[in-house]
């Protein structure tokens, strides 16, 4: 009965941590357009720890923006549409998206610099 209850627990657990597939396979893009980035969780684009639609931080909207240029595919974005974005500074704070991904900061957030 017991692992019956840690079973259930854990599934309502990994249940919510799924994020949607759009921020999945954006994930698998953003690992390819920079391999080896320490900036890889949600909150690189998202505010929360679990992303969700509609929670996008500065660098999911300057993402966003860049991906409505090119509708190909209407949620997915491409390494280059991530690549597109490197030379704005999305938060604001004085440092490229680019230099802030090499340095392992989020572009989405001006108090990660
Ligand atoms: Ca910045």
């Amino acid at each position: 009965m017991r692992t019956l209850i840690i079973a259930f627990g854990m599934m309502a657990v990994l249940g919510r941590a799924v994020p949607a597939s759009a921020t999945l396979d954006n994930t698998k893009s953003f690992k390819q357009a920079y391999p080896g980035a320490k900036t890889t969780g949600c909150k690189t684009c998202h505010q929360g720890a679990i992303g969700k639609k509609g929670d996008l931080n500065a660098y999911g909207l300057a993402l966003q923006q860049a991906k409505a240029k090119t509708p190909a595919d209407a949620k997915k974005l491409t390494p280059a549409e991530i690549k597109a974005v490197e030379a704005q500074d999305a938060d604001g704070d004085g440092i490229s998206n680019a230099a802030e991904v090499a340095a392992g900061t989020n572009p989405g957030d001006p108090a990660s610099k």
